[in-house]
């Protein structure tokens, strides 16, 4: 218990690079802002590299580190397991924390295969049935605009869809020579930017629309094939080559997608194009969803993410055209815990709504959205989305 009377919950988070700095931040931010149920504690930060660990341990404030995350499983004093490591671990750490009965956050995408987040699902049923709670990190869902374009649509404002358009647009691989990393290793990360970008897209419009994509044509593309290897990377692998010329440079393969077109159909019978690319240049994270219907389209664009366009195709033409709303209102998603209107929020702000969403649902004894469930159905569709591509394009339903 807390001094104010609320019950703690003890954090231990694998991970401590970008997403283990985000997710630090939610979990100190949320109960300051927020009337959160139960009171997340920092204990346990978890990562091989002791120092690197120790030194985010101070940043933030966790109170202990730990160079296995078996062993941070295993402490009483640890609630929930934050799982903030490359899609590789995530299956079995999430697994192992579910089967101890720790609550468990898993960042996105859910696994690297549908075979492993098929289990992961199992695991997560399984602890649910004694009330232990697992979600995935899909944050985007908890952009205000975002939360606020799914009401919009859930409430008929869009009418019966008929279009949705999608895309997540990086540029950070652009240069050949920007060095391999393990999210362009497919052991790793599963995918490229599919898995990586592709994934969210994938969860958002299913969640605005609140229908499943039921199958997919695809094409994919890695522009380039091997890249540079830091040595302090350690990526190094069979099929390193050594650059001609000069100073000789190690090269490796990247295995993973630059890119991702694919057509789709929602459940509704809406079609649909969506786009994911770390080639885009320019674009350093732009996530841009559109959706029209009979009654009028909602936008969302992730570059002015306080603002949501919405198009009432009822209204008087005179006056008609897209309605710039700025979602700072305190009566719109998550705005009530900020700033007066028009004081505008950032990239981190979803992590602390996401992490006071999880908090308040594992003190009310719910489970928590979105569900591992509803990470494999996203697996699933990337899954349908590299077979249709491997088959040169032809219609793939997505698997139930
Ligand atoms: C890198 O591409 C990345 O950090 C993704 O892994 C995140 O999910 C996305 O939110 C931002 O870009």
């Amino acid at each position: 218990m807390t001094l104010d009377g609320k019950p703690t919950l003890g954090i231990g988070m694998v991970g401590y690079s970008f997403m283990g700095a985000a997710h630090s931040h939610a979990w100190r931010d949320a109960p300051s802002f927020f009337d959160v149920a139960m009171v997340p504690h920092l204990r346990v930060i978890c990562g091989r590299n002791e120092d690197a660990a120790g030194e985010v341990a101070q940043r933030f404030g966790w109170q202990h580190v730990e160079t296995d995350w078996r062993r941070m499983i295993a402490r009483d004093d640890v609630d929930l397991v934050d799982v903030c490591t490359p899609g590789d671990t995530h299956a079995e750490i999430a697994i192992a924390a579910l089967e101890a009965g720790k609550h468990v956050l898993c960042e996105k995408p859910l696994a690297n295969t549908v075979d492993e987040a098929e289990a992961m699902t199992r695991a997560a049923a399984k602890a649910a049935e004694s009330g232990v709670r697992s979600m995935v990190g899909f944050t985007y869902r908890r952009v205000p605009a975002i939360a606020l374009a799914r009401k919009l649509v859930a409430d008929g404002v869009v009418g019966q869809i008929r279009h949705v358009r999608a895309q997540y647009l990086q540029d950070w691989v652009s240069d050949p020579e920007t060095p391999l990393n393990w999210r362009l290793q497919k052991e790793r990360a599963g995918s490229g930017a599919l898995g990586d970008i592709g994934a969210h897209i994938v969860d958002l419009t299913q969640f605005i629309t609140g229908e499943r994509i039921t199958g997919v044509s695809a094409m994919m593309e890695t522009f380039v094939k091997e890249r540079p290897v830091a040595e302090s990377t350690g990526v190094l692998g069979t099929g390193a080559v050594a650059a001609s010329g000069g100073a000789s440079v190690q090269k490796a393969p990247v295995t993973v997608d630059d890119a991702a077109v694919f057509l789709a159909r929602f459940t509704g019978g809406a079609i649909a194009t969506f786009e994911a690319t770390r080639f885009a240049s320019g674009r350093k994270n732009s996530i841009r969803i559109e959706v029209n219907g009979s009654s009028g389209s909602i936008a969302f664009d992730f570059e002015d993410m306080n603002v949501l366009q919405v198009y009432d195709h009822t209204a008087d033409p005179a006056r008609g055209g897209f309605t710039r709303v700025l979602v700072t209102e305190p009566d719109h998603p998550y705005l009530a815990g900020w700033w007066p209107p028009g004081h505008v929020l950032g990239y981190e702000h979803a992590f602390t709504h996401q992490a006071l969403d999880l908090v308040n649902a594992i003190a009310a004894g719910e489970n928590p959205q979105p569900s591992f469930a509803d990470g494999l159905r996203v697996q699933r569709v990337l899954a349908a989305v590299e077979a249709s591509a491997a088959a040169k394009s032809v219609w793939t339903e997505v698997g139930a």
